[in-house]
């Protein structure tokens, strides 16, 4: 850990690379106290202003350098904590660097590092540096050789990217491959793996007929649990085909699945690494929501083939430019494999929840940052939610076709380059000719904007006028915001709710029934002719623009639009809306001790969702979901997360009781038999069905706490058990006690599946919650160098307990102090993840405001603190 301030990195202060890498070939030898590693490359000098050659390297024992073969003596180059300078390099010649590295004692997961007993790498962003002295940065490409030699009955498998060209048997029991990625690639892509792994295998055949081995590894136990991921890799190469035109390039594909893994998974060329919990699923183990992230994750990893690996980044700034646009991808390939509207919802859901609130935080960063400490710690919603969401904006401005036809320039002009956002943004424009430089904005300045619509009606001129304004809060990298370039999308309705034909004023095109408006200026106003009532309008439409939207909707606008906007997003929305309203207005009463009381109009517009058969399971499913409690906190500040608990639980359970029968019928009629489906309709069934039992949950009678058990008992899927469980998890009584215990006992020897049990514990609303973490902190299956362990734990309770996480006390965030303090010696990335929850303290009433903040006092006083942890909570309190 470096000591002392991490300093900060600025993009203004980018320049080229001074060397290029013409061509490298490392050489692995793994052993069990130590992995030597060999390192030639060739570099051929590009800038003439310069004769050193800098290379980055960080944890490295240097045994040896030579230039062109001959052994440097210790003055002809300096080596520091972070990298070694040669100093009159010439200008092409082969360096040959020995370093030794430590594999078993890497607890940070990046670099090279073993999961299991086997040996695995993570490298982006920096990780390649803690394996060898290398020109550390996107921009530097080049062809890679691979050579690995460990012992053969422990690490039967040696694999990296590309194909493996050679391999041999040694005399004393060890064993070696070599493989050669024919596609220069920069070091962060670059991996290797060594282990006890078996494979499932398959093929594929692309549109223009070469045929591509897949292969999925996985340690010997789990190989029955690999057909979903198969599957879904098949259909991501299908897809990416279908839409954009994009066929695989390599022979062979190869995914590995690990434990231990400091996020979701990695593209690295020809061989993904991932989490396993990204790979496995059977039935009996993963839910409907893990089957859909696996699929969703598989994709997205294939598609960085393209999208971050043919044409990658410039350097770390532009990191939005493969993660934002590679997300878009993978939600158009769930949206097409299954339900779009839901797709839409869910990733509303999470933009809003989470990256809304990063964007009010003291992290808050444009897409493209102008500057970081740690650039692990720019991996966020913001890079890769918000950004999706800002590809969006070019195929909302340009249509699918013109979307395309950017997509397909970009890969003409920058195929095999590092290139940055504008060249994404020019050749969009370029292809469609159009001038789209106002979406620069959206690249540079942080900060949610806010739209606010007013509507005027003159019934005399049959005129409706539409006044938009847009304001963005001030955020770190600037105070005063320029104006955004925002389509909204828009229907007009009429009292019987169709639409109505939209001709806008000054425009000459034919009036359709719906629009997207471009609102480009900090204030504009908007006319349709020939509106022959007063309409409601239907805005923002499919969520057309992230931003948040001011309308003074009423509560019996929203229960029209509820019903009858042809736009199922902002059906969904106008419920969420309306339930946002009575939220408000219930915290108000709350505080001025009034009594609590549901409006019949409420209820009856709960009710119409539950029992309209005609309605599509998964959406009504959707729409009977409440804003959860962080998302009724954002927009109630200064939060008072206790009030807030008591009033959401008041609405779930005044609904509960109001529409019992309701809920009782849904759930009866939405049982099914046979087989365990995935399509779009089952997923919906599960999802409304439990989403009913929750409710029945909320009465607290006997009665149904039976029902979650024998639902437990029955289920042949994870999803209805564990729907069950999560009921009786908040429930006071034996069965509860019960069903956790058999739980356990079944699946203690299932390790992702055991993270669901420790979740689930940690989300509890019971009293003694927090003690209750603690304790199974001890539990012999807890590890707190798993990071899949330490987010099911501590991640469950500090991100999904508001309730017991803010205990007036401070408890929690004491709690969480002692984990990051943990976490930040064994692990900075995750001690960084983990620190989060705290980073929005201002956001809260002062008694927890002043709680929160003490606690991130004490971290950064801490000594030995990382630069991941350090760049967070200094943020935090800056003022
Ligand atoms: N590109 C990786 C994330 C790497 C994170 C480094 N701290 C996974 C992904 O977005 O596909
Ligand atoms: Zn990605």
């Amino acid at each position: 850990m470096r000591e002392g301030q991490p300093s900060t990195i600025y993009l203004r202060d980018y320049t080229p690379p001074t060397y290029d890498v013409l061509s490298l070939e490392l050489s692995f030898d793994l052993g069990e106290d130590y992995t030597r590693v060999n390192n030639e490359a060739v570099y051929q000098r590009r800038d003439p202003s310069t004769t050193t050659l800098e290379l980055m390297g960080e944890q490295l024992v240097l045994i040896s350098i030579a230039i062109n073969d001959r052994v440097l003596a210790p003055h002809e180059y300096v080596v520091s904590d972070t990298g070694l300078s040669l100093f009159n390099f010439p200008e092409r010649a082969k360096l040959t660097i020995v370093t030794e590295i430590y594999p078993q004692k890497n607890t940070s997961l990046e670099g090279l590092y073993q999961s299991s007993g086997n040996f695995c790498t993570q490298c982006e962003a920096q990780g390649f540096r803690k394996i060898t002295y290398y020109p550390d940065r996107p921009d530097v490409m080049t062809v890679f050789t691979t050579r690995i030699t460990a012992d053969k009955v422990k690490y039967p498998v040696l694999l990296s990217n590309g194909n493996l060209v050679e391999q041999g048997t040694l005399a004393d029991g060890r064993h070696w491959a070599r493989w050669l990625d024919p596609f220069p690639k920069p070091s962060y892509l670059f991996a290797l793996v060594a282990g006890n792994l078996l494979h499932v295998e398959d093929h594929y055949t692309t549109t223009s007929g070469r045929v591509v081995v897949l292969r999925i590894y996985t340690e010997p136990h789990n190989i029955d649990k690999c057909d979903h991921a198969m599957q879904s890799l098949k259909r991501a190469m299908y897809w990416d085909e279908q839409r954009f035109g994009l066929e695989y390039d390599l022979d062979i594909y190869m995914i590995v699945a690990v434990d231990d893994f400091n996020m979701g998974a990695m593209e690295n060329k020809g061989l993904n690494v991932f989490n396993s919990k990204l790979v496995f699923a059977s039935p009996e183990t993963a839910t409907d929501f893990d089957y859909i992230s696996i699929e969703s994750v598989i994709g997205h990893e294939y598609f960085h083939n393209w999208t971050g690996n043919r044409v990658t980044c410039r350097d770390w700034f532009q990191l939005s430019l493969k993660e934002g646009l590679t997300v878009f991808r993978d939600q158009e390939f769930t949206a097409d494999l299954h339900s779009r509207p839901v797709e839409r919802i869910e990733s509303v859901r999470t933009l809003r929840t989470s990256q809304f609130a990063e964007d009010a935080s003291p992290m808050a960063h444009p897409i493209r940052p102008s500057s970081y400490m740690e650039i692990n710690n720019f991996y966020t919603m913001t890079v890769y939610e918000k950004g999706a969401e800002v590809v969006r904006l070019y195929q909302t401005l340009l249509g699918r076709e013109g979307f395309r036809k950017g997509m397909d320039l970009y890969f003409q002009r920058h195929d095999g380059q590092a290139v940055t956002t504008e060249d994404f943004l020019a050749a969009m424009a370029d292809a469609n000719q159009v001038n789209l430089s106002q979406l620069q904005h959206w690249y540079d300045q942080a900060g949610t904007p806010e739209v606010t619509v007013s509507l005027d009606y003159d019934a005399a001129t049959q005129t409706c006028t539409l006044h938009l304004s847009q304001t963005c809060p001030p955020t770190p990298e600037a105070s005063t915001k320029q104006a955004f370039l925002i389509p909204i999308e828009l229907g007009l309705l009429a009292s019987d709710g169709r639409e109505i034909p939209l001709q806008l004023q000054g425009s000459t095109a034919p009036a359709a029934n719906a629009m997207v408006l471009r609102l480009e200026q900090a204030h504009q106003v908007f006319s349709f002719n020939h509106v022959p009532e007063k309409p409601v309008p239907s805005l923002l439409r499919n969520f057309s623009a992230p931003v948040r939207l001011h309308f003074d909707y009423t509560e019996a606008e929203l229960i029209f639009l509820m019903r009858h906007d042809q736009d199922a997003f902002n059906r969904w929305d106008a419920g969420q809306r309306l339930a946002m309203l009575t939220f408000k207005r219930l915290l108000s009463d709350l505080s001025s001790d009034e009594p609590l009381g549901l409006e019949h109009e409420f209820v009856s517009a709960w009710q119409a969702v539950l029992t309209d058969e005609s309605l599509d399971v998964a959406l009504r499913a959707e729409a009977l979901t409440l804003p959860s409690e962080a998302d009724i906190a954002e927009v109630n500040r200064p939060a008072d997360p206790s009030a807030i608990h008591t009033v959401r639980e008041f609405v779930h359970t005044t609904l509960a009781k109001t529409l019992r029968l309701d809920f009782e019928a849904c759930y009866a009629s939405l049982q099914d038999h046979g087989t365990y489906q995935i399509d779009a309709v089952s997923m919906g069934r599960r999802r409304l069905r439990n989403i009913c039992l929750a409710y029945l949950g909320r009465l607290r009678e006997s009665s149904i706490n039976s029902l979650c058990v024998k639902q437990y008992a029955d289920a042949n899927n994870m999803t209805d058990s564990l729907a069950a469980l999560s009921v009786l998890v908040d429930i006071d009584c034996p069965e509860r006690t019960k069903a956790l215990q058999h739980f356990h006992d079944r699946w203690q020897n299932d390790t992702l599946v055991m993270d669901k049990w420790f979740s689930l514990q940690a989300t509890s609303s019971l009293p003694n919650t927090l003690e209750h973490v603690k304790q199974l902190m001890q539990h012999h299956l807890f590890d707190m160098r798993n990071p899949n362990k330490v987010r099911a734990l501590i991640g469950s309770f500090t991100q999904r307990n508001p309730l017991h996480f803010h205990a007036p006390d401070g408890s929690g965030y004491q709690f969480l102090t002692e984990c990051v303090l943990e976490l930040n010696a064994l692990n900075p990335q995750i001690a960084s993840r983990m620190v989060r929850p705290l980073m929005n303290w201002r956001h809260y009433e002062s008694k927890p405001a002043a709680f929160m903040r003490e606690q991130l006092e004490r971290i950064k006083a801490h000594e030995g603190l990382s630069p991941d942890v350090f760049e967070i909570v200094s943020k935090s309190l800056a003022a």
